[in-house]
């Protein structure tokens, strides 16, 4: 009853902040929260995001350096990397979430130096159980793309997926939003959004794209949402007893399958013409056209080229980690230097399944810069390696 009581209440009330999205109001100073992302009702606030879906010219290892051996790319890492007549190299067209200062979607919101590690995904969607989380979605992009979450409430017109499950396609708006236009989707936040018994006093879930999932997510679209227990978020989400949060998404990007294929064969091979699309090979050597088009990232980078994640010595530090993909996605993340705790198991590496998201918290003591990667063997040699650096 009590539960029911809550989204009846909640879904009324974003509903009517839903009208207050197509007025129009004066720019906010750009990074200032506006006053709705502050808005409290008894149910707890109502937490408004501008999220743009945006084609951007991706670089999955910036600079020309492999960070992990120092050196320039060779070998395995150059199949990868290196652009060339059959090859793409290391910058694609794709798809990305990003967060805008308001409804107008004409200022990025800055993302700060502490935040850019989060490379390729979208902003962190943050709430409190009680809270409503709300999505001014725009679809910049050329082709139509939705916001699908993961873990929150949401009805049929904020789902962010179409499927014959008899719902009028009308009422599902949300489900595939054209280029140019926009939705607004709105996720309540119950308490099984939130932290269980045994989790600490936040979970993240993932949100992505699922017109056509795979190709939607293969292009680029995703992001995290983490939920705080009742009465552990700061004002801006945050929970209220972590030092620092990470995010890390680690993700085989299968290019062949991204909606910009034919772009970036187009834009970055020499011999567009000559690309052969269809022969394979061992896949983590990246020999053919097509093996060289798997791309091993984490937050999008490969070869610890990520900005450095930095972390206080002593203080409680807390991972949200995931994947998403197809059968080559099943990633073991691990960490050099510190441990976390699991559901309060020991462990230093997390297996990963397809769309999981496990959130784990570290008190590091052994300060100094420490890779974190995926422990699949293959996976490593493709590039599935960042560095954090723990501070004394
Ligand atoms: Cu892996």
């Amino acid at each position: 009853m009590h539960r029911r009581k809550f989204i009846g209440i909640s879904v009324a009330g974003a509903f009517a902040s839903i009208a207050s999205a197509t007025g129009t109001r004066p720019d906010p100073p750009q990074g200032v929260s506006t006053p709705e992302e502050q808005q409290d009702s008894p149910q707890g606030k109502i937490r408004t995001y501008y999220v743009a879906a945006d084609e951007v010219e991706w670089d999955y290892a910036p600079g020309s350096i492999n960070g992990f051996t120092g050196k320039p790319f060779e070998g395995v890492a150059a199949n990868f990397v290196n652009s060339g007549p059959h090859r793409i190299g290391k910058v694609y067209r794709k798809a990305v979430y990003r967060e805008y200062t308001d409804d107008t979607f004409r200022h990025l919101k800055p993302r700060s130096s502490e935040d850019a590690y989060l490379g390729i995904l979208g902003p962190s969607l943050r709430a409190e159980v009680g809270d409503t989380i709300r999505v001014v979605f725009k679809n910049n992009a050329s082709r139509p793309y939705s916001m699908h979450p993961h873990g929150v409430f949401y009805d049929k017109a904020s789902e962010g997926a179409l499927y014959h499950d008899g719902v009028p396609m009308a009422k599902k708006p949300g489900g595939a939003v054209p280029p140019g236009g926009g939705n607004v989707y709105t996720w309540p936040v119950p308490e099984r959004a939130g932290p269980g018994p045994n989790d600490p006093s936040s979970v993240g879930w993932l949100y992505h794209s699922h017109v056509e999932e795979m190709r939607d997510t293969d292009s680029g679209l995703a992001g995290f949402i983490s939920v705080t227990r009742r009465g552990m978020a700061r004002p801006d989400g945050t929970p209220k007893d972590v030092d620092r949060e990470f995010f890390s998404l680690y993700l085989m990007y299968n290019e062949n399958q991204s909606w910009y294929l034919e772009h970036n064969i187009n834009t970055y091979c020499g011999d567009p013409k000559g690309v052969n699309k269809l022969k394979s090979g061992p896949l983590i050597e990246g020999t053919t056209f097509k093996t060289s088009n798997f791309m091993c990232a984490i937050n999008g980078y490969l070869y610890c080229t990520m900005p450095l994640m930095a972390a206080r010595q002593g203080k409680r530090v807390r991972w949200y980690v995931a994947t998403m993909g197809d059968f080559n996605n099943y990633h073991t993340a691990h960490w050099h230097g510190n441990t976390v705790l699991l559901n309060g198991s020991r462990t230093d590496v997390l297996s990963l399944a397809p769309a999981q998201t496990l959130t784990v918290d570290m008190v590091p003591d052994n300060p100094g810069i420490w890779l974190y990667h995926c422990h699949v063997s293959g996976h490593m040699e493709m590039g599935m390696d960042v560095y954090y650096q723990i501070l004394a």
